[in-house]
């Protein structure tokens, strides 16, 4: 419970920092679920946002809520997105894709002029891969060679749910990579992308804009220098 509160605060507090309209990226996971409902109620308020979800879960949360949405085509002018992560590090580098969303939420924090990241404070860590492996979207074609390649950089182990290959939004499989913890973030996400059929890493390398953290002390602000 103390961690959904947590969750809930950094959601309010991102809100906070969107544009009186305009184009927003919607985030996927739990904590993006909240800012969802948020948006939503800020529409019936008559705020006018539209919105580019980065996940089938978060378009049946976003129509739910009663958002107009872009179409998935693109291209998408962007002004904020805001998404969860799984580990944040000191840098604001993140590892994402813990729902297994890491490449469209990739693709939106491309398109977008501002990218903010919510999560309690459970997530934050020194080093990315303390706590979490590296998601990685393999395209199902050839996937088990692909997975030796991936052994190049860390145990990777096939993501199962209820005895069955989980499958992302595009139907790729997912291979959670055991590379951490990560000197180099970026020299790590270039040798997963260097392998034929790894189609995006959950690694955000100076992808975050502002990281809202919460927690049982409150809500803090980390900004990017760079
Ligand atoms: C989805 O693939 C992820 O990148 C999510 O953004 C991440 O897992 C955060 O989810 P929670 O807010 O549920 O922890």
């Amino acid at each position: 419970v103390k961690d959904d509160e947590a969750k809930a605060l950094a959601a309010r507090t991102a809100t906070a920092e969107l544009p009186a309209s305009g184009v927003i990226g919607l985030g996927s996971g739990s904590t993006a679920r909240i800012f969802i409902a948020d948006v939503g109620t800020m529409v019936r308020q008559g705020r006018a946002f539209q919105g580019v979800p980065t996940s089938e879960g978060s378009r049946k949360d976003a129509e739910r809520a009663g958002i107009p949405l872009l179409d998935d085509s693109g291209p998408w002018d962007i002004a904020v997105t805001v998404d969860g992560a799984d580990e944040v590090d000191a840098r604001l580098n993140l590892i994402k894709g813990g729902g297994a969303a890491h490449t469209r939420e990739k693709i939106v924090n491309q398109s977008s002029r501002r990218n903010i990241i919510i999560v309690d404070e459970s997530k934050l860590s020194d080093r990315l891969g303390e706590k979490w492996p590296i998601p990685v979207e393999v395209l199902l074609f050839g996937h088990l060679g692909t997975a030796r390649l991936l052994s190049d950089v860390g145990r990777a182990v096939r993501r199962m749910r209820d005895g069955r290959p989980v499958l992302t939004d595009t139907g790729n499989v997912i291979y959670d990579v055991h590379a951490g913890p990560l000197d180099d973030p970026a020299a790590t996400d270039r040798a997963l992308r260097d392998i034929p059929g790894v189609v995006e890493t959950g690694l955000f390398v100076r992808r975050a804009d502002l990281v809202i953290v919460a927690g049982a002390s409150g809500v803090r602000k980390l900004i990017a220098t760079q």
